[in-house]
């Protein structure tokens, strides 16, 4: 479908990173924003630079009774949803599993799966109401490379890239596209948020490489979601120019 003025798209974490780059993208294009994520003043930022284009919704999806209400409480403009991103998520730590703290993969799952699909189930039967929508979820070259320290993390986006596989199964018929985007190294607040405020580990991540930018991944999401609405992007896998598929190990003696 084509994206312009009278498109409205909800992003979920587009206080920072992807999710912020993602709003700017749709904005530039005319399009309405529900901008969410938890920090308030970060969405206010946002909104101010296209007043009225951008409705800043404090959310966490990890609030079950948060997301029904934030759904179903949408002003007019901002109420008929298009395109629901899902881009919210995040890595904690890379321990390995047998030291793991438990919470922090309760968090991982609370987050990447459980909001993810709450979200998503509040925004479909509008979507299939209007006979147009479009989920697109922002999923991991970790998904399918495993690595050290990424258990519960890859897993959590193996199970993104699954659901909305299966999502596109229900909506046949129904004029809803479905897409994965899963990136891989990207330079955000990503690793920040991953090493708990140790910026000098997380900035080591990027260090000599050239990442992804987040600019990189909304065009991304947004060529998907302005191709005509016969095509559905089932999913696509970005890594920088630096970056390639993991190899399998073997660990020797
Ligand atoms: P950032 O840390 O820069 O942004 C993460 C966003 O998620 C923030 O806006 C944050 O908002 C939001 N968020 C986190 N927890 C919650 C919550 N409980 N409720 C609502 N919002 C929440 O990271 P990225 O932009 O890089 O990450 C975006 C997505 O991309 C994630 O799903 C991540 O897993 C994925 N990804 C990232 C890659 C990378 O290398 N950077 C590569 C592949 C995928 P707030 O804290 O204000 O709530
Ligand atoms: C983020 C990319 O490789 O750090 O999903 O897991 S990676």
């Amino acid at each position: 479908m084509s994206i312009d003025q009278n498109s409205v798209v909800f992003i979920t974490g587009a206080t920072a990173g992807f999710g912020a780059a993602i709003a700017r993208r749709f904005v530039g294009a005319g399009a309405r924003v529900v901008a969410t994520g938890r920090r308030k003043d970060r969405l206010d930022a946002l909104a101010a630079e296209a007043p009225g284009r951008i409705y800043p919704l404090p959310l966490d999806i990890t609030d079950r009774d948060a997301i029904a209400a934030a759904f179903a409480d949408l002003p007019g403009d901002f109420a008929a949803l298009d395109v629901l991103v899902n881009n919210a998520g995040l890595a904690l730590g890379l321990d390995s599993a047998e030291s793991v703290d438990l919470a922090d993969w309760d968090t991982m799952i609370a987050t990447n799966i459980s909001g993810l699909i709450a979200c998503t189930r509040a925004a479909l039967p509008g979507m299939i109401a209007r006979g147009k929508g479009h989920v697109i979820n922002i999923g991991s070259v970790a998904a399918t490379n495993p690595y050290a320290g990424a258990t519960v993390y890859g897993a959590t986006k193996a199970f993104v890239a699954q659901f909305t596989r299966s999502l596109k199964c229900d909506m046949l018929g129904k004029a809803v596209r479905t897409t994965t985007i899963s990136p891989g190294l990207a330079e955000t607040e990503f690793s920040a948020v991953r090493f708990k405020g140790d910026h000098a580990k997380a900035d080591s991540i990027y260090a000599g490489a050239e990442p992804l930018q987040a600019e990189d991944i909304a065009e991304a999401v947004f060529w998907a979601a302005n191709l005509p609405a016969h095509v559905n992007i089932n999913e696509i896998e970005m890594m920088p120019a630096c970056q390639a598929p993991a190899p399998t190990i073997v660990k020797k003696d």
